[in-house]
């Protein structure tokens, strides 16, 4: 009896220890407070950009690919986009309803947006030589958006770090990781501390070197850093493609499913990562999505209760292509009209449609209408809920019905005000926020 006490000591503290390692204390996790706020915020701009865009491929993973890993990794003697202009950036963010801007400081290939003291391959040793990084922050302070930071996990170009291509064969043994680490820190501090992001969004953490224990070890040193910054779901070991989950076994503070729009989820923040074209970084004549579809994503993203974090690649010059600034300001023109069923909205009750979508805030349920099927939308059933009044958000009553069980019937008019999402307002005679969902 005494033998299998003693295991069963041995075990638990073999356990706990390893835990702990692999996971951080749930006193220094990101507040509720701070990740409400964050989940307010609703749309985002990404950006995708280095000096890979002198090529038009796609960053990191064009390195040793298209583009001869010697050919990509001097790239940045030539890159001098003489025409970027963060303000300029912020500005089309804002433009487009996007409260909030994450840069790619340092992508998959290594190369850092900032003046680093801790690698060469950066910024000042372009032609360009100046900090791309704080330039973006001091523009975002200035027009009130939130500034974030993408940093890559992996570095397909520092000789520490095991894997130097793509294909993620034949680590390199003399690369050294806790070299590796010591780098990382010592430039997430320089981040944190010379820029202080509202979010890192960490990336990359696929690869076998990569451990959870890393993750934990860097979630802890960054809080003590900023108790406060939003951490994503990819600093721990993770998968490839998409991060739909968070759970205890998956160290970050929101989900980031990856080209595509996340499941409707009460319970855990989420945000949709998505191109605007289809490369991440720019690519000549890049295919550039139809307005109805950044609306409507951006709506049934809003409807999931997630996020949206829209992606641009700007040019080798530092501009921004204008048929995706035009895109984007259509974006915000929409949502200077609708914006209130977006911004600080809940997601939910029901799960969004191809037809529809709905988002609530105190006792008003929005109903998204992305098409005309018929006269009629049939909503699900809402039990025991009074519908006390029916409108278009920019104006005009709803005819609606609903029966015995609470389904819902709206008239919709010949023609909806919006061809890509007209808002329909329903005020209840219950706090919207509180209804549970309905799948
Ligand atoms: O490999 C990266 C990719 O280049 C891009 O940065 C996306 C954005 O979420 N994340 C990784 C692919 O999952």
């Amino acid at each position: 009896m005494k033998y299998l006490f003693n295991l069963l000591v041995l075990l638990s503290l073999f356990y706990r220890s390893h835990a702990q390692t692999a996971t951080v204390s749930p006193a220094v996790k990101t507040s509720e407070a701070v990740l409400n706020d964050f989940m307010d915020q609703r749309f985002g701009m990404f950006i995708h950009w280095g000096p890979v865009a002198l090529r038009g491929t796609e960053i990191g993973w064009s390195r040793g690919t298209n583009v001869p890993m010697q050919e990509y990794d001097n790239l940045y003697k030539e890159f001098n986009p003489v025409l970027f202009d963060a303000e300029t950036w912020v500005k089309t963010a804002k433009d487009a309803g996007m409260k909030y801007l994450t840069i790619t400081a340092k992508h998959h290939d290594g190369f850092c947006l900032w003046p680093t003291k801790f690698s060469d391959y950066n910024i000042m040793n372009s032609p360009y030589k100046k900090d791309i990084v704080g330039e973006l922050a001091k523009a975002c302070k200035k027009y009130d958006i939130k500034f974030c930071v993408y940093f890559t996990v992996l570095d397909w170009h520092d000789p520490n770090y095991p894997i130097h291509l793509p294909d993620g064969k034949n680590p390199d043994p003399k690369a050294d990781m806790t070299k590796f680490v010591t780098t990382m820190k010592n430039q997430l501090q320089e981040i944190v501390t010379q820029y202080q992001p509202y979010m890192l969004w960490f990336d990359g953490n696929w690869e076998s070197p990569w451990k959870n224990e890393y993750g934990a070890d860097i979630y802890t040193f960054l809080k003590k850093l900023d108790p406060d910054v939003i951490i994503n779901n990819r600093i721990g070991g993770g998968q490839p493609g998409s991060h739909p989950k968070l759970g205890p076994e998956i160290l970050g503070d929101y989900a980031t499913p990856e080209q595509k729009i996340g499941e409707l989820n009460m319970n855990n923040p989420w945000e949709t990562c998505m191109t605007i074209c289809q490369q991440w970084a720019w690519k000549p004549n890049d295919k550039l999505k139809t307005l109805k579809e950044c609306i409507q994503t951006l709506a049934k993203t809003s409807g999931g209760n997630g996020n949206l974090l829209f992606n641009v690649g700007p040019m080798a010059d530092g501009r921004i292509e204008q048929r995706q600034i035009n895109r984007l300001k259509e974006m915000g023109d929409w949502l200077n009209n609708y914006g209130e069923s977006v911004y600080g909205t809940k997601g939910g009750p029901f799960k969004p449609t191809e037809v529809f979508a709905t988002t609530r805030k105190g006792n008003k349920l929005y109903v998204h209408v992305f098409e005309r099927k018929s006269a009629d939308l049939t909503l699900p059933a809402l039990k025991g809920v009074k519908i006390n009044k029916a409108y278009l958000l920019k104006g005009g009553k709803i005819n609606h019905r609903q029966d015995a069980a609470g389904s819902i019937t709206l008239q919709l008019p010949e023609q909806l005000p919006n061809t890509d999402d007209s808002v329909i307002v329903l005020e209840l005679n219950t706090n919207a926020e509180k209804l549970p969902v309905i799948s």
